[in-house]
């Protein structure tokens, strides 16, 4: 049986994320993360924040605190805030870790010796008045393309071509708006992208029908643009450091140049997906701290990432399209380029020598809008999670936004949609259900799971029926089909209504009390086995569900016939309801929710 490792896009530090982001990339994750662990596979499910880059600077300039301190501050919301959504991540990392920090600068090192980066004077913006480089969106200025007047050094948001900052007409400092500014050449160090565009090529032509199309078009759009060779050094001080130092001859034989490189930190883009091999290394020291052992061998981690300890894992990324390039090329071009080579004594690592792991399955997701525009941090446009939560428990965006993944198209939040999803799945279907047997079982069948009596026609239908929608709902699950897994999971909820409908214990226990014992066994089954079912989307609902007929939480992914599945209980448990599982969205909530967060299309 293959281990499952699941990584989801990094979220970047400078902000509380909103419903936008959890839809492309964590919750998703998530969900495939509980589904594996409930099959029984061996799962990891690593993410972290991403720390470094100019972001992070000016968050931090505006916060009136040093970056490292910042990272720290919010690093801590973040985490919390993932769990108080039930994000079960087996490990949360930074990507300012001491981990991250050692293997982003073995991957340069060894792609450097390799011959994969090569030494570049590039023109870089200066400023005078801040004494200091202003890379990326530290310059604001005219865009060469369209004249928008405040386009940032990295990109224009009008039109919205990627620049270079030196591209900007009239530029002037984001960080002091000096305009005192000059153009000085600078030691760069870029990562040769061109010479893999064969490799990569074929790699994601394989790929073709097993990714979504999302992904493999993006990827091969990029490769038939042709790829450039990509800068991946900043002057800023915060990030990985340069350790050109460190550096031996590349196949030519020439040496960095150390003084040229000093004082430079790798750019995000590159240490950023690092950190998910970054943060599995955590993850191992962490677990080694816990059991008293210092800290992990290297074998702990690798055995996730480096063939050939890593053989039996199945490698599966989840993420929003605007990270598919870096995924499908950047990072792809980091592990491809650097195979270690370095030997057993005083060298890196357990397995040398050895192929770095590429992910096998990528899934892409479109953009999670809000009422038809984007969801904005700047302009306080949309749910944020700690908004989010003041308002509804996890379970009811858990649910909402996986049943609305952005799959196909693009997907659009609003609140009269969600009010009606939430109150009509969860509400009336599944929570009226549970409601419903249980406190039937509490007032004519003393709270125990009955005996008696013996399934009949209705039940035998709804056994192959619960028998059939199982079998898709878990195809679905491995295919990754969030949206068409919500649907099968609410289409086997109503099962379980329209089942108690009509053998409507509460009229057969006046005649017949076998034929109502039935009924309730057959219901609170049906209770337990939604348990198990719902618990990668509800998580939550669903340990109370659990809890009311006594079964374990987490379950075990229901396996084999629905007869055996609906006759699992043992007669006599003790069963009970549990609170109010799921309270309906009033119009007035949503009235005042849509005042406070705004509600209309965005002006074009
Ligand atoms: N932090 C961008 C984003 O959140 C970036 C992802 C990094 S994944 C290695 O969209
Ligand atoms: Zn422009």
């Amino acid at each position: 049986m293959s281990r499952i490792l699941i990584t989801s896009a990094l979220p970047y530090i400078n902000g509380i994320k909103h419903l936008g982001t959890l839809a492309g990339s964590m919750l998703p994750a998530d969900v495939y993360a509980r589904f594996q662990r409930s099959r029984g596979r061996e799962t990891l499910y690593i993410c972290a924040t991403d720390e470094h880059g100019t972001p992070t600077e000016l968050a931090a300039a505006e916060a009136g605190v040093d970056p490292a301190a910042f990272c720290a501050a919010q690093h801590e919301v973040q985490a919390e805030l993932g769990a108080k959504f039930g994000l079960s991540w087996d490990h949360f990392g930074r990507s300012s870790s001491q981990q991250n920090h050692r293997l982003t600068q073995r991957f340069a090192q060894t792609l450097w010796e390799a011959g994969f980066i090569e030494e570049k004077v590039t023109q870089q913006v200066y400023s005078n008045a801040d004494k200091r480089f202003l890379p990326d969106r530290y310059v604001i200025g005219t865009c060469p393309h369209c004249a928008y007047p405040a386009a940032r050094g990295d990109q224009c948001e009008n039109c919205p071509r990627v620049l270079d900052p030196a591209d900007l007409i009239a530029p002037r400092s984001a960080v002091s708006g000096s305009e005192d500014i000059e153009i000085r050449p600078s030691k760069h160090l870029f990562l040769r992208q061109s010479l893999f565009s064969d490799k990569l090529r074929t790699w994601i032509d394989g790929k073709k029908g097993d990714w979504p199309l999302l992904v493999t078009s993006i990827a091969l759009k990029w490769l038939d643009e042709g790829l450039q060779d990509r800068g991946i050094t900043r002057d800023l001080e915060w990030g990985v450091p340069v350790n050109a130092a460190e550096w031996g001859p590349n196949p030519d034989g020439a040496t960095p140049d150390v003084e040229g490189l000093a004082g430079k930190v790798f750019y995000v883009w590159f240490d950023a997906p690092i950190e998910y091999i970054g943060a599995t290394w955590e993850w191992a020291d962490a677990k080694a701290a816990a059991e008293g052992r210092g800290q992990a061998d290297e074998a702990e981690w690798e055995r996730w990432w480096r063939e050939p300890l890593a053989a039996d894992v199945t490698y599966v990324e989840f993420m929003g399209k605007d990270n598919v390039p870096f995924h499908t090329v950047g990072f792809p071009c980091t592990l491809i380029g650097a195979n270690e080579q370095r030997g057993p004594d005083g060298a890196w690592g357990a397995v040398n020598n050895a192929p770095w792991k590429l992910v096998d399955r990528l899934k892409g997701f479109n953009w999670l809008d809000y009422y038809g525009g984007k969801f904005s941090t700047s302009q306080k446009r949309g749910v944020f999670m700690d908004q989010a939560l003041e308002l509804l428990p996890a379970d009811y965006w858990r649910w909402w936004v996986v049943a609305n993944a952005p799959e196909g198209s693009d997907a659009t939040f609003t609140w009269e949609q969600f009010q009606t999803q939430v109150n009509a799945d969860l509400a009336d279907v599944l929570g009226n259900f549970v409601n419903r047997i249980l406190k039937f079982t509490e007032t004519r069948f003393e709270g125990v799971v009955p005996d008696g009596g013996a399934p009949g026609e209705l039940e035998i239908k709804l056994a192959s029926d619960v028998s059939a929608k199982l079998a898709e709902l878990t195809e679905l699950m491995e295919a990754m089909e969030m949206r068409k897994s919500a649907q099968a999971l609410r289409q086997l909820w109503v099962l379980g209504n329209q089942y108690l409908t009509e053998a409507a214990p509460w009229t057969a226990i006046k005649t017949d009390r076998d034929r109502a014992a039935v009924a309730v066994r057959t219901g609170l089954n049906l209770v337990a086995l939604f348990a198990k079912v719902s618990e990668p989307f509800i998580p939550f609902a669903a340990e109370k569900i659990a809890g009311g007929v006594g079964e374990a939480f987490p379950g075990r992914w229901p396996q084999g016939e629905g007869a055996t599945l609906l006759n699992a209980l043992q007669p006599g448990t003790k069963v009970a309801a549990p609170d109010v599982l799921f309270r309906k969205i009033e119009d007035v909530q949503v009235e005042e929710w849509r005042e406070r967060f705004g509600g209309e299309v965005e002006p074009a």
